[in-house]
């Protein structure tokens, strides 16, 4: 099984709501790895980087207005198949549809205001990584817990 690694941004909304911390615990909860954290604002250049399949799209304007409006959290997560246990465990992307039990399921009930992102594959986490982490913001962690998370072929 793979060990991945994926992007994780609480957004603006998660960060102004205090959800911080509760976010974050979901995560360690999961028994994933947090090998990057760091407090950031996006830019509008930054934006464009990050959500550059949308650009063109007529929702773009305000989900910028909406990325940029204050600090968010970024994250490197670890873990085996981390990038689908994160989507899994984020749900989907219209808070209002998401199950409950999920983070936006949970905790919100917005499409554009849906408290967190997740690379949504292996390539869009790599580029993601090394947009907001220099390698040396990464710390390799060995999970000492892994033998009592998952089985011998499952990490
Ligand atoms: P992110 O990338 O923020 O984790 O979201 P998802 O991967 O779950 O969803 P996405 O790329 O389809 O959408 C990116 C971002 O745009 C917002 N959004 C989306 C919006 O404001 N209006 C819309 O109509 C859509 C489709 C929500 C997430």
């Amino acid at each position: 099984m793979a060990l991945e690694r994926t992007l994780i941004l609480v957004k603006p909304d998660g960060v102004q709501r205090r959800l911080v911390g509760r976010i974050v615990s979901r995560i360690e909860d999961k028994g994933l790895s947090i090998v990057g954290m760091k407090m950031l604002q996006v830019t509008p250049e930054l934006s464009k980087q990050h959500y550059a399949e949308h650009v063109a799209k007529s929702f773009y304007k305000d989900l910028e207005g909406f990325i940029t409006s204050g600090p968010v959290v970024a994250l490197v997560v670890e873990g085996p198949e981390a990038i689908t246990v994160m989507r899994t465990l984020m749900g989907k992307t219209n808070s209002r549809e998401s199950a409950p039990g999920t983070i936006r399921g949970d905790l919100g009930a917005s499409r554009q205001m849906n408290l967190i992102h997740g690379s949504d594959g292996p390539e869009a986490a790599v580029r993601e990584i090394s947009t907001y982490f220099n390698s040396h913001e990464i710390v390799a962690a060995p999970n000492a817990l892994a033998d009592h998370l998952w089985a011998k072929d499952e990490h």
